[in-house]
Protein backbone atom coordinates (compact mmCIF):
# COMPACT_ATOMS: atom_id res chain seq x y z
CA UNK A 1 0.00 0.00 0.00
CA UNK A 2 1.05 3.13 -0.68
CA UNK A 3 1.07 4.61 2.74
CA UNK A 4 3.32 1.86 4.04
CA UNK A 5 5.74 2.52 1.40
CA UNK A 6 6.01 6.29 1.64
CA UNK A 7 4.80 7.67 5.29
CA UNK A 8 6.14 10.92 4.88
CA UNK A 9 4.65 11.22 8.68
CA UNK A 10 8.20 10.37 9.11
CA UNK A 11 10.04 12.77 7.36
CA UNK A 12 13.64 14.22 7.74
CA UNK A 13 13.49 17.91 8.98
CA UNK A 14 17.18 18.12 7.34
CA UNK A 15 15.56 17.97 4.35
CA UNK A 16 12.83 20.19 4.71
CA UNK A 17 13.13 23.96 3.75
CA UNK A 18 12.46 26.15 6.59
CA UNK A 19 8.82 27.94 6.89
CA UNK A 20 10.08 30.82 8.37
CA UNK A 21 9.67 33.35 5.49
CA UNK A 22 6.29 32.03 4.63
CA UNK A 23 2.68 32.52 5.37
CA UNK A 24 0.33 29.41 5.23
CA UNK A 25 -3.85 29.79 4.98
CA UNK A 26 -4.99 26.03 7.00
CA UNK A 27 -8.40 25.58 5.73
CA UNK A 28 -10.69 23.05 7.63
CA UNK A 29 -13.73 20.97 6.92
CA UNK A 30 -16.02 20.24 9.86
CA UNK A 31 -17.24 17.28 8.57
CA UNK A 32 -16.21 14.31 10.47
CA UNK A 33 -14.45 16.78 13.24
CA UNK A 34 -12.75 14.57 15.43
CA UNK A 35 -10.52 13.85 12.48
CA UNK A 36 -10.20 16.79 10.79
CA UNK A 37 -9.40 17.88 14.17
CA UNK A 38 -6.32 15.80 14.45
CA UNK A 39 -5.41 16.57 10.91
CA UNK A 40 -5.22 20.18 12.25
CA UNK A 41 -3.79 19.88 14.87
CA UNK A 42 -0.56 17.99 13.11
CA UNK A 43 -0.45 20.46 10.13
CA UNK A 44 0.03 23.18 12.62
CA UNK A 45 2.23 21.68 14.91
CA UNK A 46 4.34 20.62 11.76
CA UNK A 47 4.59 24.12 10.28
CA UNK A 48 5.48 25.34 13.49
CA UNK A 49 8.28 22.66 14.11
CA UNK A 50 9.90 23.61 10.56
CA UNK A 51 10.26 27.25 11.36
CA UNK A 52 6.87 28.55 10.71
CA UNK A 53 5.32 31.60 12.89
CA UNK A 54 1.92 30.95 14.28
CA UNK A 55 0.97 34.51 13.78
CA UNK A 56 1.72 33.75 10.02
CA UNK A 57 -0.47 30.86 9.74
CA UNK A 58 -4.50 31.46 9.45
CA UNK A 59 -6.80 29.07 10.14
CA UNK A 60 -10.42 28.89 8.26
CA UNK A 61 -13.57 26.60 8.80
CA UNK A 62 -15.84 25.61 6.26
CA UNK A 63 -19.13 23.72 6.27
CA UNK A 64 -17.63 20.42 4.43
CA UNK A 65 -14.97 19.32 2.27
CA UNK A 66 -16.91 20.12 -0.87
CA UNK A 67 -16.77 23.95 0.10
CA UNK A 68 -12.88 23.43 0.53
CA UNK A 69 -12.89 24.77 -3.26
CA UNK A 70 -14.40 27.56 -2.44
CA UNK A 71 -12.62 28.49 0.35
CA UNK A 72 -9.70 28.25 -1.52
CA UNK A 73 -10.51 30.04 -4.00
CA UNK A 74 -11.53 33.44 -2.18
CA UNK A 75 -8.08 32.93 0.39
CA UNK A 76 -6.28 33.18 -2.93
CA UNK A 77 -7.50 35.95 -4.47
CA UNK A 78 -6.55 38.42 -1.09
CA UNK A 79 -3.33 37.24 -1.86
CA UNK A 80 -2.01 37.40 1.61
CA UNK A 81 -0.96 33.79 1.71
CA UNK A 82 1.72 31.57 0.02
CA UNK A 83 -0.06 28.43 -0.12
CA UNK A 84 -3.13 26.75 1.27
CA UNK A 85 -3.33 23.11 2.91
CA UNK A 86 -7.12 21.97 2.82
CA UNK A 87 -7.77 19.50 5.05
CA UNK A 88 -10.83 17.42 5.05
CA UNK A 89 -12.34 14.14 5.08
CA UNK A 90 -15.15 12.05 3.56
CA UNK A 91 -15.77 8.33 4.22
CA UNK A 92 -17.55 6.47 2.01
CA UNK A 93 -21.33 6.29 2.91
CA UNK A 94 -24.28 4.12 1.14
CA UNK A 95 -24.81 6.65 -1.79
CA UNK A 96 -22.69 8.16 -4.58
CA UNK A 97 -21.53 11.19 -2.46
CA UNK A 98 -18.39 10.09 -1.93
CA UNK A 99 -17.42 9.99 -5.64
CA UNK A 100 -19.10 13.03 -6.43
CA UNK A 101 -17.26 15.01 -3.60
CA UNK A 102 -13.93 13.17 -3.88
CA UNK A 103 -13.62 14.55 -7.48
CA UNK A 104 -14.81 17.47 -7.04
CA UNK A 105 -12.61 18.77 -3.83
CA UNK A 106 -9.84 16.88 -5.79
CA UNK A 107 -10.43 18.79 -9.59
CA UNK A 108 -11.36 21.73 -7.82
CA UNK A 109 -8.40 22.32 -5.90
CA UNK A 110 -6.42 21.73 -8.77
CA UNK A 111 -7.85 23.94 -10.84
CA UNK A 112 -7.60 26.75 -8.15
CA UNK A 113 -3.23 26.17 -7.72
CA UNK A 114 -3.40 26.85 -11.25
CA UNK A 115 -5.33 29.73 -11.21
CA UNK A 116 -3.53 31.59 -8.89
CA UNK A 117 -0.11 29.73 -9.40
CA UNK A 118 -0.12 29.41 -5.79
CA UNK A 119 0.56 25.41 -3.60
CA UNK A 120 -3.05 24.17 -2.77
CA UNK A 121 -2.13 20.83 -0.91
CA UNK A 122 -4.99 18.23 -0.82
CA UNK A 123 -4.84 17.37 2.47
CA UNK A 124 -8.30 15.27 2.49
CA UNK A 125 -8.98 11.62 3.61
CA UNK A 126 -10.96 9.24 1.31
CA UNK A 127 -11.73 6.35 3.04
CA UNK A 128 -14.06 3.26 2.81
CA UNK A 129 -14.57 3.60 6.99
CA UNK A 130 -14.23 5.75 10.29
CA UNK A 131 -11.36 3.14 11.47
CA UNK A 132 -9.30 4.34 8.10
CA UNK A 133 -9.55 7.53 9.11
CA UNK A 134 -8.56 7.03 12.44
CA UNK A 135 -5.35 5.45 11.21
CA UNK A 136 -4.03 8.41 8.86
CA UNK A 137 -4.83 11.04 11.39
CA UNK A 138 -2.59 10.31 13.86
CA UNK A 139 -3.02 6.96 14.05
CA UNK A 140 -0.77 3.74 12.74
CA UNK A 141 -0.29 5.52 9.32
CA UNK A 142 0.43 8.25 10.80
CA UNK A 143 -0.95 11.79 10.20
CA UNK A 144 -2.10 13.16 6.92
CA UNK A 145 -1.80 16.71 8.80
CA UNK A 146 1.98 16.46 8.93
CA UNK A 147 2.78 15.51 5.51
CA UNK A 148 -0.17 18.24 3.93
CA UNK A 149 2.33 20.54 6.35
CA UNK A 150 5.81 19.71 4.62
CA UNK A 151 4.04 19.64 1.02
CA UNK A 152 2.87 23.18 1.50
CA UNK A 153 6.35 24.57 3.17
CA UNK A 154 7.96 22.69 0.25
CA UNK A 155 5.55 23.92 -2.37
CA UNK A 156 6.18 28.08 -0.47
CA UNK A 157 9.68 27.59 -1.17
CA UNK A 158 9.35 26.07 -4.43
CA UNK A 159 6.63 28.85 -5.62
CA UNK A 160 8.24 32.47 -3.84
CA UNK A 161 12.16 31.26 -5.00
CA UNK A 162 10.91 30.56 -8.87
CA UNK A 163 9.19 33.92 -8.72
CA UNK A 164 12.06 35.83 -7.22
N1 LIG B 1 -18.46 16.44 3.81
C1 LIG B 1 -17.29 15.91 4.24
O1 LIG B 1 -16.34 16.65 4.44
N2 LIG B 1 -17.18 14.57 4.45
C2 LIG B 1 -18.19 13.68 4.22
O2 LIG B 1 -18.01 12.47 4.45
C3 LIG B 1 -19.41 14.21 3.73
N3 LIG B 1 -20.45 13.37 3.46
C4 LIG B 1 -21.59 13.89 2.98
C5 LIG B 1 -22.65 13.03 2.65
C6 LIG B 1 -23.85 13.56 2.17
C7 LIG B 1 -24.95 12.63 1.83
C8 LIG B 1 -23.97 14.97 2.00
C9 LIG B 1 -25.27 15.57 1.47
C10 LIG B 1 -22.94 15.81 2.30
C11 LIG B 1 -21.74 15.30 2.80
N4 LIG B 1 -20.69 16.14 3.12
C12 LIG B 1 -19.52 15.61 3.55
C13 LIG B 1 -20.84 17.62 3.10
C14 LIG B 1 -20.37 18.26 1.79
O3 LIG B 1 -18.95 18.32 1.76
C15 LIG B 1 -20.93 19.72 1.70
O4 LIG B 1 -20.58 20.42 2.88
C16 LIG B 1 -22.43 19.75 1.53
O5 LIG B 1 -22.85 18.92 0.46
C17 LIG B 1 -22.92 21.21 1.27
O6 LIG B 1 -22.35 21.73 0.06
Amino acid sequence: MATRLKNLSDHSNTKVPSGAPYRFGIIVAEWNPEITGALYKGAFQTLVDNGAVANNISTYYVPGSFELTSAADILLRQNTVDAVICLGCVIQGETRHFDFICNAVANGLSNVAIKYSKPVVFGVLTTNNQQQAIDRSGGKHGNKGDEAAITAIKMADFSVTLNK
